[in-house]
């Protein structure tokens, strides 16, 4: 039987079990449907269980490049088993709800971060099952961009999962499922145009997670960050009500210090160019791990790392800075490749470390393009242990809750300086532009009192933030 007499058989026969009715329903989220699939009762049904498993099997599984399968649950658990024990690929089990007691582990099974998993779901509406299972994999540092389904429902699920990076394969879509039925005599005509018009009518609205970014608060986007550094930056930002970042581009020791001990209260985040210091010693170092154990900042050294892997490591690891030793993260351009990420590795020593990759810059001119900005997002979905965030200027650039964007280029009033920084306002970057951590310069360091100016910045900031989060705007 070839796959196509395969499809159709599947199809009535999952008509001839009730799997699918025709009439008036209310979905789960209320909306009246003519047609309702429930596949739950399949599992009454061995015949039926294993030709979905062999269509599964055969046009995705049995060429999938995974190390997991994953049924979302519950409908697709006993299909995933099947899976998994036909294709010999170990299968995770998601939990629906966090175990009451000890570890709140939502992925049951043996894994490692890194890992690809395949997930497998019955049928797709908006995707939201779908996206819900991808977040606890995600946690766990796990890496799922594919999903195979047995029925899409057309009703915008698609479009939200790629919007999430998510790319699925359906053994039917409903417009195909209609039209065997139909072709089979199975529905009347009347039927089948009622179910068109339906699908044409009403659309899923947009998945939570296509938006949240720029609408969840912090301590939750803290829960939904693979990377440790993006979840302890988040928590520190909830903490300490300031999503400021201070470039100390100074070139005296002593003087950063002196800066840091008067404003460090106030920022999550500090921001070092090691190599303009002209009297670096290691003792320096020290003190500046002090003060950011005192004051509950990270430190993030801006080295703009862009060589191969090889030469990359060796500045990362080497040479008088030492910079993994004491930088919680660097930042890093895309340009050379993988190898730049490999690289950096987000564990030294057993302290963990994170990456902000370069997407867009803040000057004028530059060479970035858009196509660049897009591949950069994509490389970083790899090493999702490792990446922290990106620096980038506009809030479409990525949509992963879990990572943070960092927005360079910004003082009170918009300006540009003679060297081609632009210059845009806290309302801009955070309102329009979706900005989660500023990075302030010489708007606060060359200020008469800094120690002034840093609480108007992290004052007007947060205030941005909080008008952000409360879902007035856009
Ligand atoms: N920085 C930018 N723009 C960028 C990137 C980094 O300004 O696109 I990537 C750095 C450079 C400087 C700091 O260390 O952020 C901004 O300092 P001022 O606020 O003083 O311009």
């Amino acid at each position: 039987m070839d796959y196509n007499n395969k499809l159709e058989k599947l199809a009535l026969q999952l008509f001839s079990v009730d799997a699918v009715k025709f009439g008036d329903f209310i979905t789960k989220s209320g909306i009246n449907t003519p047609v309702y699939f429930d596949l739950r009762v399949i599992v009454s049904y061995p015949d039926i269980m294993v030709l979905i498993t062999t269509l599964l099997y055969d046009i995705v599984v049995k060429d999938a490049k995974c190390d997991h399968l994953c049924g979302v649950p519950y409908t697709a658990l006993p299909i995933a088993t099947l899976l998994s024990i036909q294709a010999k690929i170990p299968m995770l089990m998601r939990r629906k709800e966090a175990k009451g007691y000890g570890t709140k582990k939502m992925i049951e099974g043996h894994y490692k971060p890194g890992q690809k998993c395949l997930i497998i779901e019955d049928v797709v509406t908006s995707g939201s099952s779908i996206l819900e299972t991808v977040k606890d994999l995600h946690k766990e540092g796990l890496i799922a961009t594919e999903a195979v389904i047995i029925l899409d429902r057309e009703q915008g699920g698609r479009q939200n999962l790629e919007a999430n990076k998510v790319h699925m394969k359906s053994l039917f879509t409903m417009t195909k499922f209609i039209e065997i039925l139909l072709g089979h005599g199975k529905i009347t005509n009347d039927t089948a145009v009622k179910v068109q018009d339906y699908l044409k009518g009403t659309q899923a609205p947009p998945t939570e997670s296509t938006v949240n970014r720029i609408l969840l608060p912090y301590e939750k986007r803290a829960e939904l960050a693979t990377s440790q550094i993006a979840k302890r930056l988040f928590t520190i930002m909830a903490t300490k009500k300031s999503n400021l970042c201070l470039s100390v581009d100074l070139t005296s020791s002593t003087k950063i210090l002196d800066l840091l001990e008067k404003v460090g209260e106030h920022v999550c985040l500090v921001k070092t160019h090691i190599d303009i210091i002209e009297d670096f010693t290691d003792v320096f170092l020290r003190q500046l791990k002090q003060l950011a154990d005192r004051f509950n900042f990270l430190i993030l050294e801006d080295r703009k790392f862009a060589d191969i892997g090889n030469t990359v490591s060796l500045q990362y690891l080497k040479g008088l800075y030492k910079i993994s030793e004491w930088a919680d993260c660097v930042t890093a351009h895309s340009l050379p490749g993988e190898g730049i990420l490999k690289a950096l590795n987000g564990c030294v020593n057993g302290v963990n470390r994170g990456v902000f990759l370069l997407a867009e810059m803040s000057c004028e001119g530059n060479l970035i393009s858009p196509d660049y900005t897009e591949a950069s997002v994509k490389m970083a979905e790899k090493y999702p242990d490792l990446i922290t965030g990106f620096v980038c200027q506009k809030k479409e650039t990525f949509s992963d809750p879990g990572l943070i964007q960092l927005t360079p280029g910004v003082q009170l009033e918009s300006t540009k300086d003679d060297m081609g920084q632009v210059y845009n306002t806290p309302e801009k970057v955070v309102l329009d532009n979706g900005a989660d951590v500023i990075v302030v310069g010489r708007g606060i360091v060359t200020a008469k009192s800094p120690e002034a100016q840093v609480v108007i910045y992290k004052d007007t900031l947060w205030k941005c933030y909080l008008k952000r989060v409360s879902g007035k705007i856009e």
